[in-house]
Formats: structure tokens, sequence, C-alpha cells
């Protein structure tokens, strides 16, 4: 049993991960970065799973790496941190994942949420990488995936000046897709995962697939990988039910091959 996350098991394909260090304003602690990648590895397997929507709680989504843990390693421990390889395993999460973001995220909490396709955030939520004041730099990804997300210039003043954003510059400028009453964050997202989890499987798949190698790849490039993922697709039976449903004018029924 994780202690510090709570997982609920799936709910019409939804499976629900609340990060639980209320103590720590859920600071990424080593132990809890590898309760998530276990969960998420877990999740990974389990067929009835199809989307997995990470929470925190109202006052923190999460409050960045755990600074007390940070403080006790010096240059060798931070060439040798475990943490980064809870980073990769999260990373490497092939089902669709849903950050429902209230309160702070901020540093590597704020790295965790853009880990998640897709980011819904309540109006009280707070994005930032302030890293800086402590004489460092963003070490999940902040760099490189915020400024993909937000475009260089407001991605460099949050990195540079260490100030956080709210919910609604935040989804100004593309880093959250919608915002909510903060009771409401959790409740949208497993919304919008139940819609996903009732699509076809392997066209979810390919999809998110292919739209985060958008971010990695010229355009030539990324033509080809969407052109043979949609070759890929119409050897499915999903896609025949797909066509087949629209003619008869009568909801899918996918099964995921
Ligand atoms: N770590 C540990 N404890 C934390 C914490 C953190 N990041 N943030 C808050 N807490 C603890 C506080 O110490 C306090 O505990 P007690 O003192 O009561 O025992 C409790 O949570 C409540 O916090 P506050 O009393 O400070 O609450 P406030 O409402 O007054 O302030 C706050 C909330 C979020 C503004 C404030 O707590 C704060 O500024 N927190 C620190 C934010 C921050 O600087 N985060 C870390 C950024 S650096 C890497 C991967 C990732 C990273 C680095 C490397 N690799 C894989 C190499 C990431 C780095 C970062 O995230």
């Amino acid at each position: 049993m994780p202690r510090t996350l709570n997982v609920l098991p799936p709910e019409k394909g939804v499976c629900l991960i609340t990060l639980q260090r209320p103590e720590a304003l859920n600071a990424l602690s080593t132990e809890l970065l590898g309760e998530l990648a276990q969960a998420l590895e877990t999740a990974e397997r389990e067929p009835e799973v199809r989307v997995v929507v990470l929470t925190g709680s109202r006052k923190a989504f999460a409050a960045g790496a755990d600074l007390k843990e940070m403080a006790e390693r010096d240059l060798i421990g931070t060439l040798e941190d475990p943490r980064v390889r809870h980073w990769q395993r999260i990373a490497g999460f092939s089902k669709p994942l849903i950050a429902a973001v209230n309160g702070f995220a901020l540093g590597g909490g704020c790295e965790l949420a853009m880990h998640a396709d897709i980011l819904i955030a309540g109006r009280d939520a707070r994005f930032g990488q302030p890293e800086i004041d402590l004489g460092i730099i963003p070490g999940a990804g902040g760099t490189q995936r915020l400024l993909r997300a937000v475009g260089k210039s407001q991605a460099m003043q949050m990195v540079l000046t260490g100030e956080a954003i709210d919910a609604r510059q935040a989804q100004r400028v593309g880093l959250v897709s919608e915002i909510t009453q903060p009771e409401l964050t959790v409740e949208r997202a497993l919304e919008i995962g139940r819609l996903i989890a009732a699509k076809a499987p392997l066209a979810v798949r390919l999809a998110k697939e292919v739209l985060l190698k958008a971010q990695d790849v010229d355009l030539a490039s990324g033509l080809n990988i969407e052109r043979q993922a949609f070759v890929m697709l119409a050897g499915t039976a999903d896609r025949n039910e797909g066509l087949r449903a629209f003619q008869e004018k009568r909801p899918p029924r996918f099964v995921g091959r």
C-alpha cells in the first residue's frame, strides 16, 4: 500500500490518484515519486484503466521537490539522485494523464503537472518555477516543457524571476486548457477522463504518441509519423466498428483491437 498516495480503483475506465503528504504540501519526496511511478506502471498494465487523473489537495497540487531531502544531497548525491529514474518512469506513461490542479503547483509540482497531457486548474491554482530563489534551476524538465507549453518569453519570465502565475494567466498562455471552481476541478478532470475512456483505445494511444512527437520533430517528420499511425489504425477492428456505427446511426462499441 502506498503511504504518500491514494489510488482509487478505476471507475468507467478512469483511475484517480491523489498525492497525500499534507504535512509538506505534497512536496515530492523520493518515496512519493517512487510510489507514483509504481502506481502509473500498475495502471499501464491494467486493461480496465484507460485514463489516469492525478490530483493533490485543495491547498497544493505539489509544492515542489522535498527541500528538506534536497538539503542533504551534495554534488555526488545529486548526480546519483534516484528521483531521476522515477521521473523517467512517470514520463513513460503511455495512457492519457490528466492533472487536476488546485493551489500551489511549484517547482517539481509544476513540472509534474506538465507531465500530464491535459491540465485542468481550479481558480486558485498557482503555477511557478521558484528554483532560481534557491540558487538552482528546474531539474525535472521544467526548462524544456515550460518553454514548449507557453513559449519563450513567458517561460523565461517564470524561470528567471521565480514568480508564479495564476490560473487565468496559465490558461491565457496555454499551460492549462480549462479553469473550474476549485471544488469542481477533480470532477471535471474525471468527466474528461470518462469521455476519453469511451474512445477506441488504440486510437487514443497513438494520438497521444503522435501529438507528443510534434513537440520534438520537424513538420515533415511529424506528418510522416502521423501518416504511419493513421495507416496502422486502418487495420483495426475499432476503426471498422466506428465507421459501421456511424452508418447504422448507433454508438460504437470499441474493443481495443
Ligand atoms: N519541501 C518540503 N517541505 C515543504 C515544501 C517543500 N518544497 N513546501 C512546503 N513545505 C512544508 C513547510 O516546510 C511547512 O512544514 P512545517 O514547517 O510546518 O513543518 C508546511 O509544508 C507548510 O508550508 P508553509 O508553512 O510554508 O505554507 P505557506 O502557506 O506559508 O506557504 C508555499 C506555502 C508553497 C508558498 C511555501 O511552503 C513554499 O514556498 N514552499 C517551497 C516552494 C519551493 O521552493 N519549492 C521547491 C522548488 S525546487 C530534480 C527534480 C525536480 C527538482 C529538482 C531536481 N531532479 C530529478 C534532479 C525540483 C526542484 C524544486 O521543486
